[in-house]
């Protein structure tokens, strides 16, 4: 099935509350994960002090955004309730509230959506890409929140049990493409939104590696692509190295994507993938220069 981009054609500066963000380059979305379990990081950065720390050293290193969550999204990871959410990420919110980039609220759940934009928040990222009920009325009422929609396959606690698709990149690329369009009909502006294949959600290692080797055909929706594989266990399975050893493999992976024509990742290393992508820009740009500046 062809796919348009939204009306207006492809999305050129990406509107995230009072930030707009320039899609000509890279952008660098850096994870702060406040929860106990996180399948990486768990437990590090709980407090407000040491998230603030933590936050204010990966914007020195590098990132443009910082996205705060507060629910593991690990597969086989159990629900988190929403007051128990709130209780982790609205102090780490609140201390994060003078950085000078946008932050993003890692989230599903349609309170802690409110409340974080209450606290300043610029981006909605959520997982489930406003499907729970209230969640997209949060997205609406916000006249201006950035929005990343993620493609996933189940739940987080399932989602790996059997994952099935007769061709995974166009099936990806079709759902995110209907979900975007009812975003948008319900009156959401395509500027507000970023889409993200969910590398590892819903997905085995043949998926993710299918999605990585077509990830450039996502362009032909016309939004901001964001990819998130830092650390993720298809790192791991490709390199047999633990969690704490994948940094070369997530700088490979960072790389990919942004000659695939992403232009966000998310990650847990800023300025190493700050560095790599340095290079890789300098590259494209003589590149680019060289075929007569397309
Ligand atoms: C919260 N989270 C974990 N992995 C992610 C990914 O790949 N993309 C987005 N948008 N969020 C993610």
């Amino acid at each position: 099935m062809p796919i348009d981009p939204a009306p207006g054609g492809a999305v050129r500066t990406w509107r995230c509350g009072r930030h707009r963000l320039a899609l000509e380059r890279m952008h660098l979305m850096g994870v702060l994960n406040v929860t106990p379990d996180s399948f990486s990081d768990g437990g590090r950065h709980a407090g407000p002090g040491a998230a603030l720390e933590h936050a204010r050293r990966m914007v020195d290193e590098g990132a443009d955004i910082i996205d705060v969550g507060g629910e593991s999204t690990r597969p086989g990871a159990p629900p988190v309730p929403a007051d128990e959410e709130l209780a982790r990420v609205l102090p780490v919110l609140r201390a994060l509230r003078d950085l000078p980039v946008p932050v993003s609220i890692d989230t599903s759940e349609p309170r802690v959506m409110q409340a974080a934009l209450d606290l300043g928040v610029s981006i909605i990222n959520d997982v489930r890409a406003l499907r729970r009920p209230g969640a997209l009325d949060v997205a609406l009422a916000s006249p201006d929140c950035g929005v990343v929609l993620m493609h996933m396959a189940g739940e987080p606690a399932t989602m790996q049990r059997a994952p099935y698709y007769a061709d995974v990149v166009p099936e990806v690329i079709d759902w995110l493409a209907r979900r975007r369009d009812a975003v948008c009909a319900a009156g959401v502006a395509a500027e507000r939104i970023a889409v993200d294949p969910g590398f590892g959600f819903g997905k085995t290692q043949g998926h993710n590696r299918q999605l990585l080797a077509g990830l450039a055909r996502l362009q032909a929706l016309g939004q901001p692509v964001l990819v998130g594989l830092s650390r993720k266990s298809t790192l791991g399975e490709l390199t047999g190295r633990p969690v704490t050893e994948r940094l070369p493999a997530s700088l490979a992976a960072a790389l990919i994507a942004a000659q695939s024509g992403a232009r966000i990742v998310r990650v847990h290393d800023v300025g190493a993938t700050r560095d790599a992508l340095a290079v890789w820009a300098a590259v494209d740009a003589d590149r680019r220069a060289a075929a007569g500046g397309q």
